[in-house]
């Protein structure tokens, strides 16, 4: 190319650049690239070394009431906030006799609880007990607020989908006039209704959420043990379920997915990547996590991430419980779901 071509295709672009308008052909490997560039670092948390004495120290500086939530969000080193692109995972704690006020948002909650007892979340009115293990839902515009009247403090994990909801520029949220939001049902109601392996005779609606709001360990803990004595074994995965609405067979979020995952001690896995920005939390065991070029060493309650189309392989020394949450929900109803392991093509093209 001559160098008048070339001065006059830079003048061209300058100009251009002051009216907001980019040729493509400048950028096309930016902005369409042959495959997903991952969006924020694999990156680690300590819970009992970094996590929990950070939130003791603002317990004994900021009250739940003042600080309406008393929580510390994990920020990922690659975004300005956020935990992935996607998602938010945060640590929440509340003491003995606080509340977290009643208030609602178009974000949906998760809840996955860490340590302590006899806390209550309550939904739209209808309180639900938290206690270690449990997986608790807050869907989107649902009143929700938090309380412990028990001893002792208790906390949680909160995984939400606020990066994306922002994104989208679909947020609103609503403080309610009162602290807590009226009891309007029995207690653990939606889980007697519909997580009981029964469901009303009619109506039947199915919503975007899954209307049990709380699926205890016990429960989740007894279908992994029973699962691993058929030995199947996933090579990537050990032995992955997912938390399902019951009326629809679904996510439990129209945004999360969230997923409980046995890897039996000695566990060696096979590498896998997929679209999904995820979050993990160990809850029972150790092990080590290979994150693209990352090692870490996981035991209760450590926290990491999992970038989108990052390879990553899974060990475990001693039996290990995982849970974990993932965009995968909007993924697939964009149809944005890929996935690969090693030695095989992508899956979804
Ligand atoms: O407990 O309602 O971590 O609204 C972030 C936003 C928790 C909550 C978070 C929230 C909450
Ligand atoms: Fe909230």
């Amino acid at each position: 190319m001559s160098d008048n071509l070339q001065r006059m295709r830079d003048a061209y672009y300058g100009r251009m650049a002051q009216r907001g308008l980019t040729p493509l052909w400048t950028v096309m490997t930016e902005a369409v690239p042959s495959e997903p560039v991952a969006n924020c670092e694999p990156v680690f948390w300590d819970f009992a070394a970094d996590i929990r004495p950070a939130l003791f120290e603002a317990g004994e500086l900021i009250s739940a009431e003042e600080a309406q939530r008393r929580v510390l969000m994990l920020n990922n080193p690659a975004l300005q906030r956020g935990t992935t692109k996607t998602l938010l995972c945060a640590i929440q704690m509340i003491k003995e006799g606080e509340i977290a006020p009643a208030h609602r948002h178009t974000q949906s909650a998760l809840r996955f609880v860490i340590e302590g007892g006899g806390a209550y979340t309550a939904i739209n009115g209808e309180k639900t007990s938290m206690n270690p293990g449990d997986l608790i839902l807050t869907p989107a515009w649902f009143w929700h607020d938090h309380g412990k009247d028990s001893k002792g403090p208790m906390i949680w994990l909160d995984g939400l989908d606020i990066p994306l909801v922002n994104h989208l520029g679909a947020t609103f949220s609503e403080e309610f006039d009162e602290r807590r939001y009226p009891e309007a049902r029995p207690a653990e109601d939606s889980r007697a209704r519909y997580g009981s392996g029964l469901l009303p005779l009619e109506p039947v609606v199915s919503t975007s959420h899954s209307p049990v709001f709380r699926y205890p360990y016990d429960t989740t803990r007894q279908a992994l043990e029973a699962l691993r004595r058929t030995n199947e074994w996933d090579p990537c995965h050990g032995l992955k379920l997912r938390y399902s609405n019951p009326l629809s067979g679904e996510f439990v979020l129209p945004t999360i997915a969230a997923f409980i995952q046995l890897l039996p001690r000695g566990f060696s896995g096979a590498p896998y990547r997929s679209t999904e920005s995820t979050i993990v939390m160990a809850v029972e065991g150790r092990g080590r996590a290979h994150v693209g070029n990352r090692t870490f060493s996981f035991g209760p309650h450590d926290i990491f991430v999992i970038p989108n189309w990052t390879w990553t392989t899974l060990e475990a020394d001693v039996d290990a419980v995982l849970f974990s949450y993932s965009d995968r929900a909007a993924l697939e109803k964009l149809a944005l779901l890929r996935q690969q392991r090693s030695n095989e093509a992508r899956s979804g093209m």
